[in-house]
């Protein structure tokens, strides 16, 4: 067996594993108190599949092999009180009193060090009961302080404890409507930088792209957490259906690395869904697997924004559900290797990778999606991508030139070296991108092979 463990860290990262396991139960037949629904004999996705996010109990309970943390209170005591409260075990929800006030030095160093045991007793526990624990998939923002310091301080931590196990991520990243904060530039800079070693692969969710999605496909005038999380839940399913479900691709944790990622540090992909349509456009619409294969190649379509056109591409996986067949597959994909637009780097291989679960999505009931019998998600090592980390930079500088409130951050006990060390780190990372980007033709000139 191969299991994989789930961390929520801080509000975003809370808040968007209540949507992930909600969707989860119902993909898998699992009522909201942890019990098969009626009818079924065994749950849905096939022992192996389903065993890897959900352990059983020696009375037919099913528990989620999930950790929330959150330095504060009230994000998880709404999951304690809430509608999966049985769903959880009490032990893996845990909460200190007050938060890291959006200060990734609190997170990191004061506050955050006084829950850093006990979570890592609660991960120890939990990984005992794993027959051959593959990794942890941790879901946190990168602008507040819970999930910017506390988030990277775990990471770090897994990694001495836990060697080579794969670590994925999904990471919120700030966008200004939705942002809480002024300092979130700071705290990105920093937890990407202490991160940037310890992840294996990190699929960043920008919320200000996910915002303009539920405007502009699924039509809500003024989307709330709620709305942005429902649709991000929807693409994290997708990501891990072939770990949960009988897939082809991208099994386990490491195969996402092996066709994703050509050098450690470049290892952000831009993931993009499609179908994203509300319930009066969707009717329509065919979601032909050529149509939603287009939109995946589509800016609206992505979870980040940036543009592919003006990058190349290093590596392109496509995980499909439901009801595909895959001569169409190869037709659509056929077609979108021919657009002038999909540039891809001369040194890889061209290939893109095909995934199919048969399993179709589950939409929840009240949701703003409106259900289709078919999706896809494309993973795409672009270098268009780091234009993420140039704007994050470039508003790091224009605060960090002043020393703007750096003084919180340093009244934690962080010095201000960690500041222009994390800085320096970044603008390497955007020069990588560049490097990896680069023709390789001027090289082999000099080397003398033409
Ligand atoms: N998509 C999404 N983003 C969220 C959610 N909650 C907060 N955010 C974003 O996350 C960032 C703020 O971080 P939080 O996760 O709230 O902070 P935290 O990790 O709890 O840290 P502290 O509260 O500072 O201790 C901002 O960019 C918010 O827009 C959520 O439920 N969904
Ligand atoms: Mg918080």
């Amino acid at each position: 067996m191969r299991e994989v463990i789930s961390v929520n860290i801080g509000q975003a990262g809370c808040q968007i594993g209540n949507a992930c396991w909600e969707l989860y139960s119902l993909e898998h037949g699992i009522t909201s108190d942890g019990y098969l629904q009626e009818g079924l004999t065994k749950p849905k996705g096939g022992e192996e599949g389903f065993s890897t996010f959900f352990s059983e109990t020696g009375s037919g309970k099913y528990v989620p092999r999930a950790l929330y943390v959150d330095l504060e209170p009230n994000v998880i005591d709404e999951v304690r009180t809430g509608k999966y409260k049985n769903l959880f075990h009490p032990e893996q929800l845990i909460s200190g009193k007050e938060d890291a006030a959006n200060n990734y030095a609190r997170g990191h160093y004061t506050v955050g060090r006084e829950l850093i045991d006990d979570t890592l007793e609660r991960l120890r526990k939990m990984s005992d009961q794993c027959d051959g624990l593959q990794g942890f998939i941790f879901s946190h923002s990168l602008g507040g302080g819970t999930g910017s310091g506390f988030g990277s301080l775990l990471l770090e931590q897994l990694s001495i404890d836990y060697g080579k196990k794969s670590k994925l991520e999904f990471a919120v990243y700030p966008g200004p409507r939705v942002s809480t904060s002024v300092v979130e530039p700071y705290n990105t800079v920093l937890t990407t930088h202490t991160t940037l070693e310890h992840a294996d692969c990190t699929f960043m969710v920008d919320n200000e792209a996910i915002y303009d999605m539920c405007r502009k496909n699924l039509d809500i005038p003024r989307p709330s957490l709620d709305n942005l999380n429902k649709l991000i839940a929807q693409v994290v399913s997708s990501v891990t259906a072939s770990l949960r479900f009988d897939g082809s691709l991208n099994v386990d944790l490491n195969e996402f690395q092996t066709n994703l990622v050509p050098y450690p540090r470049i290892h952000f992909p831009l993931v993009s869904y499609a179908p994203v349509s509300s319930k009066s456009k969707s009717n329509h619409e065919s979601n032909s697997v050529s149509e939603i294969t287009t939109a995946c190649f589509e800016p609206g379509n992505q979870m980040v924004k940036c543009d592919p056109r003006a990058g190349k591409y290093m590596a392109t996986c496509l995980l499909y559900r439901g009801d595909v067949v895959n001569r169409d597959v190869q037709k659509a994909v056929a077609n979108i290797k021919s657009k002038k637009t999909v540039q891809l780097v001369d040194w890889c291989p061209t290939g893109f990778k095909i995934g199919i679960c048969y399993q179709p999505p589950t939409f929840v009931p009240d949701g703003d999606m409106a259900a289709s019998s078919r999706a896809v998600c494309a993973l795409s090592n672009t270098t268009a991508i780091s234009t993420a980390w140039s704007h994050i930079n470039s508003k790091f500088d224009l605060m960090y030139k002043k020393r703007a409130f750096v003084h919180w951050y340093v009244g934690e006990g962080m010095e201000e070296g960690e500041f222009t060390e994390a800085r320096e780190d970044l603008a390497a990372l955007e020069q990588d991108y560049l490097e990896v980007g680069a023709d390789s033709f001027e090289d082999e000139v000099e080397g003398g092979e033409y």
